[in-house]
């Protein structure tokens, strides 16, 4: 096991790595911003050592600061967390470089499955299903009407560098698709440095599942099933559960075996999630890979028992997964509220600020992620989640009861958060049957004002 980790995270992450490191008897250094001078948390680690001033390019996505603070500290590994360099190849090489374990995968696992057009065809190998569109790239128009004829209306074009959202067309005819296709390439190409785009057909109401993955040094590859993440708005999820609900377990477990299949065939070392979208009729196709530890990574941990962050360390360290597919058991359900300093009332606005009242819910079942503690301050230059509620209970009905209390015990002031949208939401029918998509919350949001 390694001796010392750093840390290339902060907030709620930081801390739940902090953790996973202590559990391991390992010493965890953390690096911080200015921003984040007076953070609590960073009390909880071995060392922490400040990278530069609040804006995130000048600290926490600064790859030769975060090296430089890696060498003084003398660390053997470094653990990305999830956003900021999380997914960054060149990172991961950095690392390598400097003979420093990059807790994740390899650049060249992290570059294939981060491509999207490399990641389909790797999918597609690897007898995942994946929306049928064209075979790689698309360079011309002609090209593109020719694939759109094929599998019909609508399509859309996505950047095979971009994700999470970014970087997509929606197109409905042939003329809206021949208009597009050269500004998206043009787009793509700005925004990412490459402008490769591809097509696929667009599916217009869809669930979104996603497998959580773990693959080791060892040639061995398991799935900790999925996670239901529909609820969502502009591409943030606000809630996410295991296991998704009303869904075959039979269509489902085929989908996670592929998932884990999918990884195995890349060589994949540490955690990845695999996202899918799920049409009316129970048909999966793959999105993308994260080739990171995710935020809601808890609500599998819950259901499963297994801890995700643990497990990325142990696979770094070059340990072998403790488990067999067939050692993952599901127990009960769990589900996670985001809980961001935002105002629902005000279009989601950030609301930063110092937090005066924090009083945190626990009984039974409950967990709370936080790095917050009374009299933090919510700092202006970062991600607005605080902290992340989530609970466990032996069945969904249960589960959103003892959300509902747990949402009831939390108090949060004088800063706004999204809890009394959490509130609504547990008590709303739609939710409750649990036969939501991605569009639901914008269209519940809409209906409301
Ligand atoms: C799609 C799609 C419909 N059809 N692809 C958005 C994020 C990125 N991972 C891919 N995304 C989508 N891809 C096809 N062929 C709809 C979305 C999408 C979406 C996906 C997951 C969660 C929320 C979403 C919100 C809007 C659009």
């Amino acid at each position: 096991m390694f001796k010392r980790i750093l840390i290339a995270n902060r907030g709620e992450i930081a801390l739940r790595i902090i953790r996973a490191c202590h559990e391991l008897g390992v010493e965890a250094v953390c690096v911080y911003s200015t921003a984040d001078k007076e953070a609590p948390y960073l009390r909880q680690a071995d060392r922490a050592i400040c990278i530069g001033p609040g804006p995130a390019k000048e600290s926490y996505l600064n790859i030769s600061r975060i090296i430089a603070a890696a060498e003084i500290a003398d660390v053997d590994a470094i653990h990305p967390g999830y956003g900021f360099l999380s997914e960054r190849p060149d990172f991961s090489q950095a690392c390598r470089d400097c003979k420093i374990e990059f807790i994740g995968p390899s650049p060249e696992a992290m570059g294939k499955l981060g491509d999207k057009v490399e990641c389909k065809r790797t999918a597609r190998a690897a007898g995942v299903p994946v929306f049928p569109g064209s075979d790689g790239a698309v360079e011309e128009e002609e090209e593109a009407i020719r694939i759109a004829s094929e599998i019909g209306f609508p399509v859309i074009i996505k950047a095979s560098a971009g994700g999470g959202g970014r970087g997509m067309r929606v197109c409905h005819n042939e003329a809206t698709l021949r208009s597009s296709i050269k500004q998206a390439q043009q787009e793509a190409s700005a925004a990412f440095g490459n402008g490769a785009v591809f097509i696929e057909k667009f599916l217009e109401h869809a669930r979104h599942v996603e497998v959580q993955c773990l693959g080791d040094k060892h040639g061995n590859a398991i799935h900790l099933w999925e996670r239901d993440c529909s609820m969502q708005r502009r591409h943030q999820k606000i809630i996410e559960e295991a296991p998704a609900p009303n869904i075959d377990r039979t269509k489902l477990q085929v989908i996670c075996e592929g998932a884990a299949r999918l990884i195995k065939s890349v060589n994949y070392h540490g955690a990845a999630t695999c996202e899918f979208l799920m049409d009316g009729k129970q048909n999966f196709y793959m999105l993308e890979v994260n080739t990171r530890v995710q935020v809601e990574h808890p609500v599998t941990e819950m259901i499963t028992g297994v801890d995700i962050v643990k497990m990325s360390i142990m696979i770094a360290a070059g340990m072998p997964i403790p488990y067999k597919q067939s050692d993952i058991s599901v127990r009960g359900h769990a589900m996670e509220c985001r809980i961001n300093a935002e105002d629902p009332d005000k279009n989601f606005r950030p609301s930063a600020g110092q937090i005066k009242t924090f009083e945190a819910p626990g009984g039974p079942g409950v967990r709370m992620d936080t790095h917050v503690v009374p009299g933090y301050t919510v700092p202006a230059n970062y991600d607005s989640m605080i902290a992340k509620l989530i609970v466990h209970a032996d069945d969904r009905e249960q589960c959103i009861s003892r959300m509902t209390r747990a949402l009831g015990e939390l108090h949060i002031e004088p800063i706004k958060t999204l809890t009394p949208l959490h509130q609504r939401l547990m008590e709303n029918a739609g939710f409750r049957e649990g036969g939501i998509d991605i569009h639901y919350l914008e269209r519940l949001l809409k209906s409301l004002t």
